[in-house]
Parts: C-alpha cells; structure tokens; sequence
C-alpha cells in the first residue's frame, strides 16, 4: 500500500525547493520526496522490532511475550539496533577527526601540498591543554606533538581520551563513577560490534551503557579532535557574510558543488577557484568563471570560513542538478544519496566521488590525496569546466537569503567583551538576570518523511518568541538560513524582548551558525565555558538548556543526541523513534524507551526523548529550562521584565521631560 502522496507544498516549506519538484515531475524524474512518499516504511523495522544479527532470523517480535530464536527479547534487540546505529554515527564523526589528525600530521611534516597551520593561535591554546610545549617551538613542531597524541586516541586502549578533560570537572567524575568513561575512540566503537553479535552481551540497560561510553569517545573525542585541527589548518570561524539557497547557482559560470564532509577537500576546491590559470581555463570554455557552492556539512565548513554560499541543506543534493546547472557535484563523505548518479544521467552533471571509502557506480572517480591535494583540485575544476559546453536546458530559482554564519566559541567569546575581557560573563549574566530565558541547540538532518525545514524552522521561532537563544549546526542551520534567521538584526521583531536587547547591544542574530554537525562540540565547549564562568551551576546538566533534532535521520544523529545526554543535555528528537515499539505493545518495549529518558537522567542529569509534535518539542524545552532556572535559584522568567532598555528604551525616554527621563533611568523618584 503506497502512502498518500503529498503535494510539493507538503512536501518542503522552501519555494525554491518546491519550484525544482515541480522540474521534476515535468521531467518525470524521481527525488528522494517521492521515494519517501511510495516507500512505506517496515513498521516492526522502524520501531526497533526487527533483529537480523544472525541467520537464524531475521526475527520480526510482533506477539506479547515472543521472543527471537536465539531467546532474545525484545528489549534486548531494541538495545542492541539502538547501539548499532550509535556505533555507527560516532565512526563516521570520529573516522573524519582521525583522517584531519592525519592531514595535521602531514602538514607538520611538510608532506603536503596547498595546506599550512592557519590558526597557530589555537594550536598553541589547544596544544597547551594537554601540557605540550609550546614556548620557542615552531608551529609545525608544536603541531606534530599535537598531531600524535591526537591520532593515539583512536588506538588507544586504556585510560581515556584525553579531550575529555576539556569538560567540567564534575563531569568527568560522573563517567568515571558510572564506568562510561571512554579508553580509545576505535575501542568503544569496536566493542558495540563485539557486544551486539550473537550470544554477548544480553541485558539492554548494560548494552546502552556502552553506547554511551561509545559516544562520549565521539563528542569529546573524534568530533572535538575534527574540529580543533579543522580550525587550526584552516582557520578558527569568524563571522562573516554568506548566502544559502539554490539561487546562489549561477547562470553564466561553471557551477561547482561539493557535497559531504570533510573540509580537506573541500578547502582546496576553494583555493583551486580562485587561482588565475583555472579562471583562465573556464573564461576560454565560455563561462564567466567557476561557481563554487556547497551542500550539507561540506558547505558549512567553507561557509563559515570563507564565505562560500551554501546551496542548500540534505535534501537539496538532488534538487541542486535538477536546475540544470551543475556541473560537477564533487563529493567525499556521508549524507551523498546513491540516486544522485541515476539523478545526473538526465542532465549534464557530473558526480565525482573523491574518498577511497566511497565509490558510487555511474561517478567519475578521483581520489583525493592530500599530499597533491592543489593538483587534485585543480584536475575536478578542470573536468566540471570541460563539461560546461554540454550544459542544456537550465532553470535556477531566484532564491538566495544572506546569512552570517561564522559563531564559534572562540568567537562567542570574544564577541561577548571583546579583545580585554573576552569572557562569557554577559551571556551568563544575561541567563541570570532572565533576559534570556534559556538555550537551544537545534540541530540535524533533513527528513523526506517531514515537512522540509517546518520543523526546524517552526520549533527556532516559537522558542525565540519566548527569549531562548538559539546556536544550530548542521542541515538545521541551512534551514535557518534560507528564512532569513541567520542575519544580523532582521527578524529580531519576532523575538522576545529580552532576547532582542541582547541581539541588539551585541549585535548578532538571535540564531548563531556554529557549524558543521561534527561542530556539535563546539557547542559542548560553549557549554562548559558557561559552567567554568560560573553562575549557572558547576555541571553542564544545571545550565538552562536543552538540544533539538527535529528532522533527524541518520545514525551520526543518535551518536550526537547520546554524547550530549551523557554531557547533561536534555535531548529531544522528532520525528519517529527507533525505539518505540508497537502501539499496542507499549508496555514491553518500555524497558529501553524508559532507560533512555528516566534512566538516563538519574545516571547523567540529561535525557533522550522522541516528540513528533513540535508544540508539544517546545512546551518541554520551555519546561525543562524553567526548571532548571527554579534549581539554581533564578528568578522566575517574566516574559514583562526586560526589553525597556538599550537602544530602544533610550529612544522611547528621549521624548520624556528630563526629570521623568532621569527618574526612569537612575530609578529615583521624579520631584
Ligand atoms: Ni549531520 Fe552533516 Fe545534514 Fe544530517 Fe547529514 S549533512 S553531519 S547527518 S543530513 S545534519
């Protein structure tokens, strides 16, 4: 039985989106919209019934009280299709943080080409948390230590990963005492697979304990070592302008997509664009230039450093060829959808795939290697410019929104006092006094089996009506950005008042651009700086603060959503969960669903949750941030208090009489 089929303004919030789906039922070609809409999902599959670890089954438990063949419950099978996906997720993070410890090590090594330590700032920083010298040693010296003990962490087999000394205090000594303490980022992941075959390891609250062990090695290991060397090779994001949406393809110049992951690529396709003889070679094909733009994380770590436009989140690879004017759609890894080769046989486009790791059958394969990275780069520029003269039929929309994305930590920082007192003070402050009620992290993917962007988009303004500021990554900070949430003082009329005197004395948006989803442990240092300051508790799990993933889909989701928990995050996801169980079955599948959530909490301070309705995703949020401002003591959030002061209050004052103005100000009676 198909699913009712949903029409084009159901399927995306984006017109520019739903102006390509409407291309591609002209053109008769398929998207990931209409697969979603003819796939009806496995119901025992997607609510974790489903074991097909061994050959005896697949074991499908749909009866009260059956079990698999081998005895397993269905707790136990829940437990184990939950960890797997964890496992899963946090290799391809932590497999990323590996291969740019990797890059580092060559670049220290001078066995590169195009690279250099950009931010030797934070290689000094960060290379001094871990004691390594750094006083009358050369970048590339300091880099190299920096570099081995990053790339040990992966092997490593005892003790622990050594970011995680990064976290606050009273952390640490929470993993440390409920055993979850992650030894080797490879270890942890490794041993999911061990845990999970046949015969190991049966009891679903003991399984989930090492999911967390696993994505602990994630958050604070593989994904912060992939942020600090992505920063400290290309540079530590700062603010600046950018554009999102498909618009940013362009009529007259040979559009260049990349698509994927990682920045090692990604920043040399960058470099390559800009150099003369490439400029050269695409003006004597006939083009104005080459036009470069990116899709998914890829697109945030170019976009946040160089202000490469983004053409669109997850669910716009496909619909990025379907304009006709792509080129080349260049990719490495993760979230690269198999049809797009299928896809691009009915335009011109070429796919190259560039990872050893990933092939896609009918992509023109060139294989990245770092130590020609600059050849490399310019041999994709040049295929993507030979094939401009077979461009045919081209239809951008005419969709673009500016953004100013850039609003890493260091930044945040710095913004919040500037180069004498960069602190986290005023934001602390801010939390204090009630003018920001509390944070939001919204985060993740896109989902064809959602509305596009709604969720993301919906859940960010209902929680900034109520003075909830609001730091994204990921596919949910594209969304962001093409409704116009990521630019300066715009919108700000539909943010609560206290939160808009904040936005406007600091001047930033309400919604902060932190990065790419690996980035999500920018967010956990931001948490920890936060705690550090001091004000709001001595643990992340007592800051006012709660993460969202309303339009999740991939396994890289769980691991994110699991090491935040494990940090004191209460996390809640949309959509379906992969726990659920059947409706009518609630009462067995409850084991693992409750762990999660209850059990969790008790253990970490945070929780794990699925909430389909986005109301109902923001009455939590909000519930949850009240209470942990009742805990700490803060005054209770009145949405009446602020907003009657800075800019707009000075304004609305200088029509009062002086005495009226001075009494208003100075809080004296007016004689
Ligand atoms: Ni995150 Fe980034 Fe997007 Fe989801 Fe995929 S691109 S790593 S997994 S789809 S947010």
């Amino acid at each position: 039985m198909a699913r009712k089929k949903r029409t084009h303004e159901e399927h995306t919030i984006d017109p520019a989106a739903q102006e390509m789906l409407y291309r591609a039922d002209e053109l008769g070609i398929g998207t990931a919209f209409s697969r979603a809409d003819e796939m009806v999902p496995c119901n025992i599959g997607s609510a974790g019934m489903c074991c097909k670890i061994c050959s005896m089954g697949p074991c499908r438990l749909t009866k009260d009280g059956q079990t698999g063949v081998c005895g397993a419950t269905l707790d136990t099978i829940q437990a184990r299709n939950l960890i797997r996906g964890i496992a899963a997720g946090a290799a391809a993070h932590s497999d990323h943080g590996r291969d740019m410890a990797l890059t580092l090590k060559a670049v220290a090594n001078d066995e590169t080409e195009g690279y250099m330590i950009r931010d030797v700032a934070k290689l000094r920083m960060v290379a001094s948390y871990y004691d390594i010298p750094i006083e009358d040693r050369s970048p590339k010296e300091i880099a190299n230590d920096l570099a081995d003990l990053y790339i040990a962490q992966f092997g490593q087999q005892h003790g622990k990963v050594i970011p995680v000394i990064r976290a606050p205090e009273k952390r640490q000594k929470v993993w440390e005492d409920t055993g979850v303490m992650p030894r080797g980022v490879d270890r942890e992941i490794v041993e999911c697979l061990h845990r999970t075959h046949i015969g190991d390891d049966q009891d679903p609250e003991h399984i989930l304990q090492h999911a967390v062990r696993t994505a602990i090695g994630d958050g604070w290991g593989g994904s912060l070592i992939a942020t600090d060397v992505s920063d400290i090779l290309f540079g530590t994001p700062a603010p600046i302008l950018g554009q999102a949406n498909l618009g940013v393809l362009k009529k007259d110049m040979v559009n260049v997509v990349v698509h994927g992951h990682e920045p090692t690529l990604s920043q040399m396709v960058v470099a390559a664009s800009q150099d003369p003889e490439i400029i050269e070679y695409a003006k004597a094909a006939g083009a104005e230039g080459v036009a470069l733009s990116g899709i998914c994380c890829t697109a945030n770590e170019i976009l946040m450093r160089q202000g490469i436009p983004a053409a669109g989140n997850f669910l716009h690879q496909e619909l990025s060829i379907l304009t006709g004017a792509v080129e080349a759609m260049v990719v490495d890894v993760q979230c690269i959808m198999q049809a797009l080769t299928n896809l691009a046989s009915n335009f011109h486009t070429q796919i190259i795939t560039t990872s050893p790791k990933v092939k896609i059958k009918g992509a023109m394969h060139i294989e990245f290697d770092e130590h020609k990275a600059l050849t490399i780069a310019k041999q994709i520029l040049r295929t993507a410019i030979d094939n401009y003269k077979n461009r045919g039929e081209i239809q951008i929309p005419d969709a673009t929104e500016d953004l100013i994305p850039g609003f890493s930590h260091e930044y945040i920082n710095y913004m919040l006092g500037g180069s004498y007192r960069a602190s986290f003070r005023p934001l602390n402050d801010a939390v204090m006094s009630g003018r920001i009620r509390g944070v939001a992290a919204i985060v993740g993917c896109n989902n064809p089996r959602s509305t596009q962007d709604y969720l993301h988009t919906y859940v960010a303004e209902q929680l900034l009506k109520q003075d909830v500021l609001i730091v994204e990554t990921g596919c949910g900070a594209i969304a962001s950005a093409k409704v116009g949430h990521l630019l300066g003082e715009a919108g700000l009329d539909q943010v609560g008042p206290g939160l808009r005197e904040i936005c406007e004395t600091i001047g930033i948006p309400p919604v902060l651009h932190m990065g790419s989803c690996v980035d999500n442990s920018r967010i956990l240092t931001v948490l920890s700086q936060v705690v550090e300051e001091g004000g709001l508790g001595d643990d992340i799990d007592q800051v006012p603060a709660v993460g969202l993933a309303p339009e999740w889909m991939s396994e890289k989701a769980l691991s994110i959503g699991t090491y935040c928990v494990a940090s004191g995050v209460y996390v809640i996801f949309g959509g379906s969960s992969p726990v659920s169980g059947m409706p009518d079955r609630v009462s067995d599948s409850d084991v693992v669903a409750k762990f999660i959530s209850e059990g969790w909490e008790e253990l970490y301070g945070g929780k794990m949750e699925f909430i389909p309705d986005p109301d109902e995703m923001v009455r939590k949020s909000l519930e949850h941030i009240d209470k942990k401002r009742a805990d700490l003591g803060l005054p209770e959030y009145d949405p009446e208090r602020y907003g009657q002061s800075g800019d707009a209050r000075m304004l609305e004052l200088e029509e009062l009489p002086f005495a009226e103005r001075r009494a208003a100000v100075y809080g004296v009676a007016a004689d």
